[in-house]
């Protein structure tokens, strides 16, 4: 967004004014002067979740089609169909940053803006569906519970509502697989080999270690984010380890063990190097997911051009039906 840049005397008050705002934790609105810093790093990270939230239809859309039954099916569509609405919610967010849903596209299909890393790993089985729910989705909440407190009053409110469904999504997954762990042992086995696919990559979902996340001091300073990369992947292991148990699965993780003293679970460091290929663009499925969300991009042009031609039209016939007669008869 192109703002009129402030007098030097100006701006010194406006930063004043933003930085109570942000000491006070009240919220930052798209009509309040932000320091450009702030609004480049809100646009990269509810941008890279808008991306994220789109790119994560396309692992469990896998299924849709082959889901066991007619409930597992309705339960997947709408979760799938979930997906769809929290990315609008945030692309709706993130435009009121002065960037338009076009431009944040343009930048997810040209590899110039991120993605979760987790949706770059295959879909090998239906248990998937259900992990998917449980640990991805367990850590999704960990991590945008917190972000419904976040500065920018767009973002919060829009993580309120995904929040809800996120639980809804959360729990379905952990139905299924409890349905599946009380089932024959090939499907135990299913859940088990699914859960030690997706332990780490979950692991990972809450970002790089603190000591190398080059974004967290500023953003954790500005509100954006109100927790560390590492205290939510704790909070995520702490709050998983007895739901575990409760299904009666194993994490995949020797080092996992109660810390008495920590009042934690102490566990395995992840692949870091991993964790860089993913991003980097070197995962199993980055190509796979990205070449298909650029088809669907394309097979959806019409739609958009139908959409503008629409509003055109209607713009055009208010403005028809507002202009004053000719006649002096007042009214059509
Ligand atoms: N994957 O300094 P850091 C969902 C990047 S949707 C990819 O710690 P930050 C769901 C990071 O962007 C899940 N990239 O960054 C949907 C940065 O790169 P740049 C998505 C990652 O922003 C459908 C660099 O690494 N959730 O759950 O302070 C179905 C250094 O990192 C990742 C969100 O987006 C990663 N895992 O913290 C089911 C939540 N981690 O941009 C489920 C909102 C780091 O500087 N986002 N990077 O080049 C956040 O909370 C934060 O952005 C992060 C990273 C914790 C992810």
């Amino acid at each position: 967004m192109t703002t009129t840049p402030a007098r030097p005397d100006q701006e010194e008050r406006l930063q004043a004014a933003f930085d109570a705002t942000i000491a006070r934790h009240d919220r930052i609105e798209p009509r309040d002067w932000m320091p450009d810093p702030y609004r480049r790093t809100l646009v990269r990270q509810i941008a890279q979740h808008a991306h994220s939230e789109i790119i994560g239809m396309q692992p469990e859309g896998n299924w849709i089609g082959r889901a066991p039954s007619l409930r597992r099916k309705a339960i997947l569509l709408a979760k799938v169909q979930d997906e769809a609405g929290h990315g609008l919610y945030l692309y709706a967010a993130c435009e009121t940053l002065g960037v338009s849903r076009a431009e944040l596209t343009e930048l997810l299909l040209t590899g110039r803006q991120k993605y979760s890393s987790i949706f770059n790993y295959p879909t090998l089985s239906y248990a998937d569906v259900g992990t998917i729910g449980w640990l991805v989705d367990g850590a999704a909440i960990c991590n945008q519970v917190p972000l419904c407190r976040t500065s920018y009053g767009p973002y919060g409110r829009a993580m309120i509502r995904i929040c809800k469904e996120e639980s809804f999504h959360q729990r379905q997954g952990y139905e299924l697989l409890m349905t599946m762990m009380r089932g024959t042992s090939e499907q135990r086995a299913m859940v088990q080999e699914s859960v030690d696919r997706f332990w780490w990559p979950a692991l990972m979902m809450f970002g790089p270690p603190d000591t190398q996340s080059p974004n967290s001091e500023r953003s954790m300073a500005w509100g954006i984010k109100r927790n560390s990369n590492d205290e939510l992947r704790q909070k995520f292991v702490d709050m998983t380890v007895p739901q575990a148990e409760a299904l009666g699965v194993t994490l995949p993780d020797p080092g996992l063990r109660w810390n008495e003293e920590r009042g934690h679970h102490d566990f395995g460091e992840p692949d870091w190097a991993e964790l860089a290929a993913v991003i980097r663009g070197d995962g199993p499925c980055n190509a796979q997911r990205l070449a298909h969300r650029r088809a669907a991009h394309e097979d959806g042009a019409w739609v958009r051009e139908a959409a503008t031609a629409f509003a055109e039209r209607s713009a055009q016939d208010r403005t028809e039906a507002a202009a004053p007669t000719t006649t002096g008869e007042g009214g059509r």
